[in-house]
C-alpha cells in the first residue's frame, strides 16, 4: 500500500490540486477511484469517511483530511514543499486559499460542471456562472501581472489551489490568451517537473 491514499476521480479539479502536489513531489501515492458520477459520494458508506461528501479525501498514517486547502497546507508540512516561509506569508496564502475556494475554483468549476457534464442546464444560470467565472479570473489575471506565482515569488499551495480547472479550458471554453497574466503563468505550471493534466494523473477518464 502507497503512503498516501488519495480519493478521487478525473474530472474532479479540486481533487487535481493534491494529486497534483503528491505527484510533483514525487510522493508514494495512490489513487482511489470515487464513483461520483454513480452516486458514491452521496452514499452512507462514504459519508461516514467524510461528512461533507466530497472529494478529496486524503488517507495518511491514520489521519482522515478533506477540502482541499487543508490537504494542501497539510501536505506543505509532510512534504516540506510549497508553503509558508512566515508569518506574512502564510497570512497571504490563506488569503488567496479562501479567496479562491469561494470564487476563482466554486464560480469556474460550477460554469465548466454546467457547461461540459451536466444534462439540460438552465442557460441563465449558465451564463450567470460564466460571469462570475469570468469575473474572478480578471481579478487573478490582474495580481498576476508582473509576478511569476500567485504569493511569494516562487510556486506555493495556492498556485496548486487555484489551478483546480484551468487545465480543463476546452470544457469551459476559454482561451485563456485573453488572460495574458494567466496564460503565462499555465505555462509555468506545465512547466514543473512532473506536471500531468487531471486526465492523466486520476482514474475514471473517460466517462464510461
Ligand atoms: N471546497 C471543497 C470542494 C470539494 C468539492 O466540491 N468536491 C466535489 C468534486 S470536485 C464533490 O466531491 N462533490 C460531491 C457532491 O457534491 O456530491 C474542496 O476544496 O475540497
Amino acid at each position: 500500500m502507497a503512503e498516501y491514499t488519495l480519493h478521487c476521480f478525473a474530472q474532479s479539479g479540486n481533487a487535481y490540486k493534491a494529486a497534483l502536489m503528491l505527484e510533483l513531489a514525487g510522493a508514494d501515492w495512490e489513487p482511489r477511484f470515487v464513483d461520483y458520477f454513480g452516486g458514491e459520494t452521496k452514499s452512507a458508506g462514504y459519508r461516514a469517511k467524510n461528512v461533507m461528501g466530497e472529494v478529496p479525501l486524503l488517507e495518511h498514517r491514520g489521519l482522515l483530511l478533506s477540502q482541499s486547502g487543508v490537504i494542501l497546507d497539510y501536505l506543505a508540512g509532510t512534504l516540506g514543499r510549497w508553503g509558508a516561509a512566515d508569518e506574512g506569508e502564510r497570512r497571504e496564502i490563506l488569503r488567496w486559499l479562501l479567496w479562491d475556494n469561494h470564487k476563482f475554483t466554486s464560480y469556474t468549476a460550477t460554469f465548466r460542471f454546467l457547461r461540459a457534464l451536466a444534462k439540460d442546464p438552465d442557460p441563465a444560470v449558465v451564463d450567470e456562472f460564466g460571469r462570475r467565472a469570468r469575473a474572478a479570473w480578471g481579478v487573478l489575471d490582474h495580481h498576476l501581472a508582473g509576478r511569476s506565482w500567485i504569493v511569494a515569488g516562487r510556486p506555493t499551495i495556492v498556485d496548486l489551489s487555484c489551478c483546480g480547472y484551468v487545465f480543463f479550458d476546452d470544457e469551459i471554453g476559454v482561451d485563456w490568451s485573453e488572460f495574458p497574466a494567466i496564460h503565462a503563468w499555465l505555462a509555468r505550471l506545465k512547466a514543473l517537473p512532473r506536471w500531468k493534466h487531471p486526465y492523466d494523473l486520476m482514474p475514471g477518464h473517460p466517462r464510461p
